[in-house]
């Protein structure tokens, strides 16, 4: 079939099977055990959630449905032969664990094309908002704005039954995901361009919508670009447009999303004061000034990975093969050879290697979306397809409201005396 929904169909019967065996088999067996540290640590390694469409490996990185990044390069069907692999794809796996072929790969294209329309409510209010608001505000108001569609909040309404959510919450995601160009266009036209919108193109595919949507005189790979750069509130049984909000305010955050318009403007400030081609001593002193003035390195760190980020080293990749003599991708080589050292001398930060922010906002430049503060919410586009399939699969699997347990610190006092 090339249809997403019976495929994604096809694979609910034994993935629930899964589910009730592992609970029913292993539902004592012990995962981990929860240090005070974890506790009041931001929760890090805790291992307590299901997520079927991912998982993150300190060593290796993400993979997804198993595969790693540079196996679903390979794999997965381009926008062009040989070219980078389209979203559309993505989606597939993400849903049904199988590599698509092309032509399923362009049945999603069509599916998502046909609810693409942003409704003339959503222009509205982004118009509305005074100039100046943040792109990620604007993106959180847009898909709030569209809540108001919500298929899966009307059959709640209408006392849907449980085992049935799957099917709204399946339309919502797709809705919200054909919507996103759109409204990611919008975003930029208001923001940039004056307002004027560019009417989507129906013969191109997701990716190369938004990039033609946007319309900054974009060159030729652009589109390619937008291809590789690509929650718990559903829980609550909140629909995807509340839960996809939500995350997205999470992402704003400049320790987690908004870290790509950080990085480039910090490495700007790199270039405005030390030029083009700084020396490796030059930038070692400018990184030990942003860390002693009690700053953050953007783009070098991360939570769980413990090596360089395969998504950096895709998008580097991408850099060599296309704009070697870029010297802003110069400029970012350099600092993946000077900032881990130092970073590792101050003795406290986990990992020192670059993280894919440290890259992404350079080849946004080099295409001409030269606006920092939009970045994030390409970011959050493309993030929309692994969470909203991740979602699916939890109302899918009927998994339970999220409950973590928050202690006070006299209750963490008093058992550790006890024990
Ligand atoms: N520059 C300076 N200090 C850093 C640092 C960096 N790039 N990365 C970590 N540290 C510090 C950190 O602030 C902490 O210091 P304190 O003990 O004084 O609070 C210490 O090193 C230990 O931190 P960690 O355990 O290594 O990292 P965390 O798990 O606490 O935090 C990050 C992870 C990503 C928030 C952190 O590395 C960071 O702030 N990086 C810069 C911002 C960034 O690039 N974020 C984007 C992450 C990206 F992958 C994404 O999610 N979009």
């Amino acid at each position: 079939t090339t249809d997403l929904k019976a495929a994604f169909m096809e694979a609910i019967p034994q993935e629930m099977e899964r589910l009730k065996m592992l609970k029913k088999e292993h539902g004592a067996a012990v995962l981990g055990q929860v240090t005070v540290e974890q506790a009041v640590g931001g929760m890090r390694g805790i291992p307590a959630l299901l997520w079927e469409t991912s998982l993150l490996d300190a060593e290796e990185g993400i993979r997804f449905r198993g595969y790693s990044i540079p196996e679903l390069q390979e794999r997965l069907p381009g926008a062009k032969p040989g070219g980078e692999p389209l979203p559309e794809g993505m989606l597939w796996l993400l849903l049904t664990g199988q590599i698509p072929t092309a032509e399923q790969a362009h049945g999603v294209t069509g599916m998502l094309r046909e609810r693409s329309a942003v409704p003339a409510h959503v222009q509205q209010v982004l118009a509305a908002l005074p100039s100046g608001t943040h792109p990620m505000t604007q993106l959180c108001t847009a898909v709030l704005a569209l809540q108001s569609g919500s298929k899966f909040a009307a059959a709640y309404d209408q006392g849907v039954h449980k085992s049935k959510y799957w099917e709204p919450v399946y339309e919502d995601s797709m809705d919200l995901i054909a919507k996103l160009p759109g409204i990611a266009a919008a975003i930029y036209r208001n923001t940039y361009k004056g307002g004027a919108r560019i009417e989507p193109d129906p013969s191109l595919d997701w990716a190369a919508n938004l990039a033609h949507q946007m319309g900054a005189r974009l060159a030729p790979r652009s589109d390619e670009l937008l291809c590789v750069k690509i929650a718990s509130v559903g829980s609550a049984l909140s629909d995807p447009y509340l839960s996809y909000a939500a995350g997205m305010a999470g992402l704003a955050g400049p320790l987690h999303g908004l870290a790509n318009q950080e990085t480039l403007r910090w490495v700007h400030g790199v270039q405005q004061e030390l030029g083009e081609s700084p020396t490796k001593e030059q930038l070692r002193d400018y990184v030990w000034a942003t860390l002693k003035g009690g700053k953050v390195v953007p783009g070098f760190g991360h939570a769980v990975l413990r090596k360089t980020d395969p998504r950096y080293t895709c998008l580097r990749g991408f850099a060599q093969r296309h704009m070697p003599e870029y010297p802003l991708f110069r400029l970012v080589s350099i600092l993946y050879e000077v900032v881990p050292d130092i970073l590792m001398q101050t003795g406290k930060v986990k990992n020192p290697y670059p993280n894919v922010d440290a890259h992404s906002g350079v080849l946004l430049q080099y295409y001409g979306i030269t606006e920092e503060r939009f970045y994030t919410v390409l970011f959050g586009v493309s993030r929309a397809l692994g969470v909203l399939s991740q979602g699916i699969w939890s109302r899918t699997l009927g998994l339970p409201i999220e409950r973590p347990k928050s202690l006070t610190i006299d209750a963490m006092l008093q058992h550790v005396a006890s024990n």
